[in-house]
Order: C-alpha cells, then structure tokens, then sequence
C-alpha cells in the first residue's frame, strides 16, 4: 500500500498535498502505471473481463497509454448480479475484510468486497474528502449515513477515523436524538444526505432549537442528488457550509469525489480512479466538457477491480485549474441519473429540474414527490407538493397554479400539482424517494 504524504493532519488545506495538487501530467503518469496493473488484476483474476478481453483480442499488455482504457469493455450493475455474489472479486474471501451490498428494488443485491488495503484507501480517499470539505482533525462528526451494508456510514465513519476527528455513529433515524446530540457534543460536521439534514432541520425547529445556533459548520453531503436551491436551503436552516460529496458503492462508496471551498464541481480523485464522460446511447467518449454518462475505472482496488464502470450518473468534466490548488478533474454536480429520466408527454425531464422550480417558490416546504402512472397508453405525471406551515386550505389552489405555471414556463411541460398540507409528504431518513413510479412493472 502507498504511503501517503502527510501534513500535519488536517490542520492544512490539503491532507494529501502530494498527491492532491500533483502537476497533471505526473498524475497522469501516475494513472497509466496503475491502470496497467489494475487491468492485469482484472484479467488475472476476474474470469468475466478474461473473457471480455479476450473475446475483443486485447492483453493487459496492450495498455500503453491512457486512451487505450477505450478498448476496453464497459462494465455494468447487471454484471455484478449476474456474477452474484463474489463472481466479480479478485481475491478470495479470505483475504477480504468487509462486504457491503445494496438491495436492489427488483432481483439480487449487488455485493461489493474490500481487502485491508481497499478499507485503507477508502479511509484516506474519505478523511482527504472531509478536509477538502473544510473539515479538521479534532472535529466532533456527526454521521447520520446509515450504518450497515450502505456505504455511507460506515465510509464516513473511518474517514472521520482516520482524519482524527471524533466521530458520533448516529446512522439514520431518532431524529429528535440526532438534534440533542448535535447541540451537546459540539458536532462541528455534518454527515447525512441532503434531505435528512433538510429533516433533521425542521424537528429542530419545530422542538424551538436553532441550529444556527450550534457548533455545526460544515456539512458533507451526498448519496442522492440535489440542487443548488436545497444547498441554500440547507446552509440557510442549519448554518453551515453544505458541501457535495459523491461515491457509489460499486467503485468504492463516499469519497470518490468531493467539492472543496471553491464549489464548482466536486474533484475526483484520480490517483485511485479514472474518469471518463460517455454518450449513453453509443457509448462513444466525449470530449471535456460535454455532459453524458460518467465512467469509472478503478486504478487501486484489489477486491473488486471496476474496469470502465458505467455508474448511469450523467454529469461534466473539467480539468481546468481550481484555486484550491488541487490539480484533480472536477465533476460538476450530478444533474440525475439515466435511469431517472421521465419522458413526460414527449419532453425528457430529470426530477432535479422540477426541484429547481419548486425550491424557494412561495407557499411551499422543500419536500416534494413526482408520481408517475400509466392512464391507457400514456404516462401521466402529477408533483405532490407542501404547503408551509400557516398557509390556509383556501390558498391551495393558487399555489397549484403557481406552481404548474412555473414548471411550464421553465421545463416546458404540463404537469398536475397536488398540494398537501405540512408533513403529508414523507420525511427521508436517508435517500429520498423522490419519485414513486405506480406504473405496472
Ligand atoms: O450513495 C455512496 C455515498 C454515501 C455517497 C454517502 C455520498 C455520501 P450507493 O448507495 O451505491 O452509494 O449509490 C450511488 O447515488 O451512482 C448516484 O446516483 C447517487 N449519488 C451519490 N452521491 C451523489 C451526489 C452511495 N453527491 C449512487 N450527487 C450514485 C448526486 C449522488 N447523486
């Protein structure tokens, strides 16, 4: 294992500076040597990619450049369901330490594995997040990620570790706890999604407690997507910096990418990954800048090596210099997943958008589901809003409108709107479900 340069911990901007601000063309170096050994891991050890490989006519020895990773085959979820559940390692499980899966809503969960390095790394590649994310040795973190075979708990839990923070393992839930413990331990970080720190918000608010008023001030958020419009509601509610943090459990979980104080994209760490944009119909790789699917190949993992990993996430990148002075590709913010996409009478909409017009309007509370059914042959979408607390059942009706006009006018499609009153829509406790699809499967 690599043994990463150290400032004193967490007291600087950079936990890694070596690493995190290394002139790009050494890290690119860097990540062809380690590409080249990652795809000898894979066809070594993982039969699928032997196969692949050499189905296509490609050794590991034909990697010899960066753009070579482009012969390679993509991998997919379905991939890791269909080997379930250790057909995708590359090691045995005795030289494993963990295992974490997620259940998938329809089929077998996918399982993912670590070794004692891969546990290592992920610490690291966390505790450089946190501080990247303005966090500092000393911090009292409270991680209210789920703990158990979700990644986020556990990954915040050993990054918090490991940046020699002191971590309080919340995990999700027993809201009007999580409020109590923020105000008498002095958690000065954050760790939850978006919407459960939107949750954890309003109980605080509503037991009198301003956690303005706290020791909170900074919050690393993640696991679901979200908008510029919840950051400010977030930041505006719990008083801190809310800061974006990205993973996914199949490469590794949190700590994959991470904004710093600058906040304009989240930079992905490429001395453990390579990314790439594709386009998700042909699956040709874009050039900088353009949005379409994000692909990661791991370049350190030894359990579960991921060659050209397809995460269905659609985003940009940018390699453009940050003035954090991390020289790592920024990922701008994930605007949704392919798989989110709802085709409203002909028009492709991301949920993301309708929360764009939603946040912030007049009337309503941040908390909104999009109910997709199937009436004949057609896809009928109605968005089930809030009304804010004091807002009278004869004012419903306008704020219908308002809100139906607005997402007309800004995403050009007609949609129903149903108002609710406070509380009626439900509370995450950790990804929210923003969209409940009821047509038939
Ligand atoms: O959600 C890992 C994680 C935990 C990330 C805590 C950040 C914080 P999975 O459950 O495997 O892993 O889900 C991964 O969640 O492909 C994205 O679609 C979505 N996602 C994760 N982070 C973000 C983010 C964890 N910052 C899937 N913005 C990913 C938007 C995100 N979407």
């Amino acid at each position: 294992m690599e043994t990463m340069t150290r400032n004193s911990v967490g007291s600087g901007r950079h936990l890694h500076p070596a690493q995190e601000t290394m002139p790009r063309e050494q890290l690119a170096a860097l990540q062809l040597e380690r590409l080249r050994s990652s795809v000898r891991n894979a066809y070594d050890n993982v039969p699928m990619h032997r196969a692949r490989m050499d189905a296509a006519g490609i050794a590991p020895d034909d990697i010899r450049t960066l753009a070579d990773v482009q012969r390679l085959h993509f991998t997919v979820k379905t991939d890791l369901r269909d080997h379930y559940p250790y057909g995708m390692f590359a090691r045995p499980l005795s030289d494993l330490v963990r295992l974490h899966a997620s259940s998938g809503t329809t089929g077998k969960p996918t399982v993912v594995g670590y070794t004692k390095d891969d546990i290592s790394n992920w610490a690291d590649l966390m505790a450089r997040s946190m501080v990247s994310a303005g966090a500092r040795a000393g911090d009292v973190v409270h991680n209210a990620y789920g703990y158990g075979l979700f990644t986020g708990g556990l990954g915040a839990h050993y990054g918090a570790e490991r940046l020699g923070a002191v971590v309080v393992p919340m995990s999700g839930g027993s809201t009007e706890r999580q409020v109590a413990l923020i105000m008498d331990f002095g958690a000065r970080v954050l760790c939850a999604t978006p919407s459960y720190a939107l949750a954890i918000a309003e109980v605080a608010e509503s037991q009198g407690v301003d956690l303005r008023q706290s020791a909170l001030e900074v919050g690393l958020f993640g696991a679901e997507p979200w908008s510029d419009a919840i950051r400010a509601e977030v930041e505006a509610r719990l008083g801190l910096k809310a800061v974006d943090v990205y993973g996914l459990s199949e490469i590794m979980g949190p700590g994959v990418a991470c904004e710093c104080e600058c906040r304009r994209g989240l930079h992905g760490w490429e001395d453990h990954f390579l990314f790439e944009v594709i386009d998700p119909e042909t699956g040709r790789v874009l050039p900088e800048g353009e949005a379409g699917e994000l692909v990661i190949t791991t370049l350190t993992k030894q359990a579960l090596p991921m060659l050209r990993y397809r995460t269905r996430d659609i985003t940009r990148l940018d390699s453009t210099r940050c003035d954090c002075g991390r020289t790592h590709v920024r990922i701008l913010r994930i605007t949704g997943r392919n798989d989110d996409m709802l085709i409203i009478r002909g028009v492709n909409v991301y949920p993301s958008q309708i929360e764009a017009v939603l946040i912030g309007r007049p009337h309503i509370a941040p908390h909104y589901q999009i109910v997709v059914e199937r009436k004949g042959s057609l896809d009928e979408v109605s968005v089930e809003v809030e009304v804010l607390p004091g807002v009278p059942e004869d004012r419903y009706g306008a704020v219908a409108h308002d809100v139906g006009h607005h997402i007309k006018s800004m995403i050009g499609v007609t949609a129903d709107v149903i108002v609710k009153p406070p509380g009626a829509i439900p509370r995450s406790q950790g990804k929210a479900v923003r969209v409940r699809d009821l047509r038939p499967k």
